[in-house]
């Protein structure tokens, strides 16, 4: 049986729409200098006096937050319209895949890295020894698991007088071993907290941001996961994720007056993170819903594959770290490695083929990605809709 439902969970990736090869797909090869010659009108003087002016006033604050101070660079090719380098924020860039797709995105030379890190010095650190060149990332402080942190952010960024072009929402914690709830400063529990309602204020407030580029793609993109999707094997391993009548959310998730579970259930770790995650791709298509037509912004979400190997797991038992890269390797045949799945988000996040908004990308076992389908309940229109509704609350933005 354990055979069967794993080949047909796996056959769901086979029988995907291939949309593209990894071949046809390098970053911002031909195929993107062929579409901007279709698209792009280069717009960057119109930004520069205001770039220069916001400059002066981020370097009050470079100093603390800031690896590099901001310069605006262009990537020219003689006789053809030029494309500035995109600006790229990423949270949680210090460690699994968000470093790995910080430095996939860096090396193709056309775009500057924000690297969002609650943790200064492990992010520097990280990005040392990930060999990303100085000049093509920043880090700034963010801790998503505190509002203040998200506005302070927000306005840190501003400050710095960079566009911003792409928004990627990826940093996460998982805690499957928690008896009890632990919580944000705001009284959140932590996982849904931190993953959704951080996630969810920081890319409200950057809207505006993104709005204002001028790149020729703009995209906010969600990292979303399979193990939140019930239509798939993974999905169906206890506790599997499930947002009930949303009852517990409403009520704060503070574990005091309410539960501490969106469902007003009992708290359970592992249910909270997969929880999480279905915010996290209703959020995607309630913002599709809601501003595409009208910004242009493609959003969408991902399931970049089991990278059994990354820091998520780090609360885990330890027999767990040991079996669970060898059991997705050999067994499931959904591993992938953290160099592969920073491929895929950068191809997400730049790649031309990549623009259509409201859509989760998976990867087929040729690396090639493809539209995937979510489970009901996290395309779910009506779920999406409350869901929005009660985080534009618990954030203070209704
Ligand atoms: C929970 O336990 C913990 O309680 C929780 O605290 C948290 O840690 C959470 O997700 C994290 O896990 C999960 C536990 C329960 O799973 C295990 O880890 C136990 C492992 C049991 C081993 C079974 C043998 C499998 C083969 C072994 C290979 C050896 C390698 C070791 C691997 C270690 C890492 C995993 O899990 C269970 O209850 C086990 C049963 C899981 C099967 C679920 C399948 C349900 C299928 C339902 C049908 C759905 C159909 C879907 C079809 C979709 C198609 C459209
Ligand atoms: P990691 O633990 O390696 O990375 C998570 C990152 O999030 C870390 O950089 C961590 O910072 C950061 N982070 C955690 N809490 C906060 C916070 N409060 N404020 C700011 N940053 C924070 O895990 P992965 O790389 O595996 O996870 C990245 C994304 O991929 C997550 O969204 C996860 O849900 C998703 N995903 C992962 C899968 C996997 O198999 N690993 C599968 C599917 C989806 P620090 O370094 O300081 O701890
Ligand atoms: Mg899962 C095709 C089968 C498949 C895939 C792709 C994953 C991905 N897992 C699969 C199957 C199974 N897992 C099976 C059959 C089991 C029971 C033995 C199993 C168990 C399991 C556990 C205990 N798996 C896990 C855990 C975790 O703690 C991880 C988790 O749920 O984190 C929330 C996890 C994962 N399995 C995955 C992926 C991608 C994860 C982790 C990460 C995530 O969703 O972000």
């Amino acid at each position: 049986m354990a055979t069967s439902l794993l080949s047909s969970s796996l056959c769901i990736h086979k029988e995907g729409k291939s949309n593209v090869s990894l071949k046809e797909t390098s970053f911002l090869g031909t195929s993107l200098s062929n579409h901007l010659k279709s698209e792009f009108t280069p717009t960057i003087p119109k930004n520069k006096a205001q770039c220069n002016q916001r400059k002066i006033s981020a370097s009050i604050v470079s100093g603390q937050t800031m690896s590099t101070t901001p310069t605006i660079t262009h990537a020219t090719t003689p006789g053809k319209k030029t494309l500035r380098t995109g600006s790229v924020i990423i949270t949680g860039a210090s460690s699994g895949l968000g470093l790995a797709s910080a430095k996939a995105l860096a090396e193709t030379g056309k775009w500057h890295v924000i690297m969002a890190c609650r943790d200064f010095l492990k992010a520097e650190r990280a990005a040392k020894s990930a060999g990303i060149a100085k000049e093509n990332y920043t880090i700034m402080h963010l801790d998503l698991s505190s509002l203040e942190s998200v506005k302070q952010f927000v306005d840190n960024f501003r400050r710095s007088g960079r566009p911003l072009d792409a928004l990627v929402c990826n940093a996460a914690v998982y805690q499957p071993t928690a008896k009890e709830p632990t919580f944000t400063a705001d009284g959140f529990e932590l996982s849904v907290g931190t993953n959704h309602l951080g996630h969810f204020l920081l890319s409200r407030l950057l809207l505006d941001d993104l709005k204002q580029s001028d790149y020729p793609s703009k995209r906010l993109i969600i990292v979303g996961s399979i193990t939140g999707n019930t239509n798939t094997l993974a999905g169906n391993v206890p506790p599997k994720a499930g947002l009930g009548d949303l009852r517990g959310f409403s009520g704060g998730l503070n574990g005091l007056n309410s539960s501490a579970m969106i469902d007003g259930g009992k708290f359970d770790g592992a249910k909270a993170y997969k929880d999480s995650k279905v915010c996290n791709m209703l959020t995607m298509q309630e913002f599709h819903r809601r501003f595409h037509e009208d910004t242009g912004i493609t959003f969408a979400s991902l399931y970049p594959g089991c990278i059994a190997t990354t820091g998520l797991f780090r609360e885990h038992i330890p027999l767990f770290r040991i079996l669970f890269p060898p059991f997705q390797k050999y067994i499931t045949k959904g591993f992938v490695s953290e160099e592969e799945s920073g491929k895929r988000l950068a191809q997400v996040v730049s790649d031309p083929s990549l623009t259509k908004s409201g859509v989760y990308w998976s990867w087929n076992k040729d690396s090639a990605s493809f539209e995937n389908q979510l489970s009901q309940e996290a395309s779910d229109v009506e779920k999406a809709r409350k869901m929005w509704e009660i985080s534009e609350r618990l954030v203070g933005l209704a």
